[in-house]
């Protein structure tokens, strides 16, 4: 059994840099498919918080049509809700009392259902929903990784809001996932509601409609000269690390062991204590920033629960965070792990020699 696992495509990003939407890095991840049994999509796959689901599963169809045709006859796509698109995970939620909620539920996608475009897409390839993840080997286990939030701390509005959750109902030492559901959900229930419009006729909700303004002003300033030049300066030497760390700034000294890992890895060492994550891996993604890589301390990525943790990244290109110079930064978008019978999983960056110019070309219209 061979599979691959990729995160955080986020497809329908009112910013874009959802990047799977062009042609160049969709097509560096169909090369990779033809030998795998199962592909994994582990959350964030769509950007359920700025465009609504039927535009959003529309934007996916193309991409879902060619995974069908590059995978291998016999093959399973399980796509894993995240925060972005937790709505999702709702057919699941819904046969499910909260208090029987474990780390793995299971369930073919159903035709008439939010994701039936995309099964239909997907051709003779099975679609499948998990939720909050899955065990890909018995010692192997992925989670999209939003419930790291209730540890996280840090000014992030979602955070501060799960934090409060958190402080009033709070996660007992051994959690299970209903605790969890329990601080975080509401928040994901709301944001659906109220962020994307959902209850209303229009495309854009309220989040969409910010964005737009935002991305309206930027390029008015740019176009008068108002805004200062992307932190890269002179493009010869971007930073590293997406403000997670300083030590990418050019001419500092290299960093120190143990220095400059995110603080979004001890949150979901948090998540493997309080859950009792049985696993010697365990997979997430949700934060973008990918690890561990060559230049990180492997030792924080282990666990003293015993899991081992690897994140996945994403697929979204950001400028701010990734920089220019392709593969550099953690925050680089493309990467992928691949699983295989036995053997720990393997964390390869597909797009770390393609310059972010060359997937500017025009992508999916939703
Ligand atoms: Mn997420």
């Amino acid at each position: 059994m061979r599979t691959a696992v990729i995160s955080d495509l986020h497809l329908g990003r009112l910013m874009g840099g959802d990047i799977l939407r062009h042609p160049m890095p969709r097509a560096r991840l169909l090369e990779v498919l033809g030998d795998l049994d199962r592909l994994v999509i582990l959350g964030d796959v769509l950007e359920l918080r700025e465009i609504r689901k039927a535009p959003a599963v529309s934007l996916g169809r193309p991409l879902f049509g060619e995974i069908g045709k590059a995978l291998r006859p016999g093959a399973e796509v399980v796509v894993v809700p995240g925060n972005h698109d937790y709505v999702l995970a709702q057919p699941l939620l819904r046969r499910i009392p909260r208090r029987r909620l474990g780390l793995e539920q299971t369930a073919p996608v159903h035709p008439d259902g939010p994701l039936g475009p995309l099964a239909e897409a997907l051709g003779p390839a099975r679609l499948t929903l998990a939720y909050p993840g899955l065990w890909l080997r018995p010692d192997v286990y992925a989670i999209h990784g939003h419930w790291l939030d209730a540890h996280a701390g840090g000014r992030r509005f979602e955070n501060r809001v799960i934090a409060k959750f958190e402080r009033w109902l709070p996660l007992p030492d051994r959690a299970t996932p209903r605790d969890y559901e329990r601080v975080s959900a509401p928040l994901y229930r709301v944001a659906n509601l109220f962020l994307t419009g959902a209850g209303r006729k229009q495309r854009l909700g309220l989040f969409g409609r910010l964005t737009r303004r935002i991305q309206a002003r930027k390029a008015r300033q740019a176009d008068t000269g108002e805004v200062s030049a992307p932190p890269t300066g002179s493009g010869s030497s971007p930073p590293v690390g997406g403000g997670a760390s300083a030590s990418g700034v050019p001419g500092a000294p290299p960093p120190k062991k143990g220095e400059g890992q995110p603080r979004t890895v001890q949150a979901m060492t948090d998540v493997v204590a309080h859950l009792q994550i049985d696993a010697r891996h365990v997979l997430f993604g949700h934060t973008h920033r990918a690890g561990p890589l060559p230049a990180d301390d492997p030792d924080a990525w282990q666990t003293p629960a015993g899991p081992r943790l690897v994140n996945l990244g994403s697929w979204v290109y950001d400028q701010a965070s990734a920089g220019v110079e392709p593969g550099r930064s953690p925050y680089w978008p493309g990467r992928l792990v691949l699983l295989e019978d036995a053997g720990p999983p393997k964390l390869v960056g597909l797009l770390d020699d393609l310059p972010a110019e060359r997937w500017e070309a025009p992508g999916d219209e939703p």
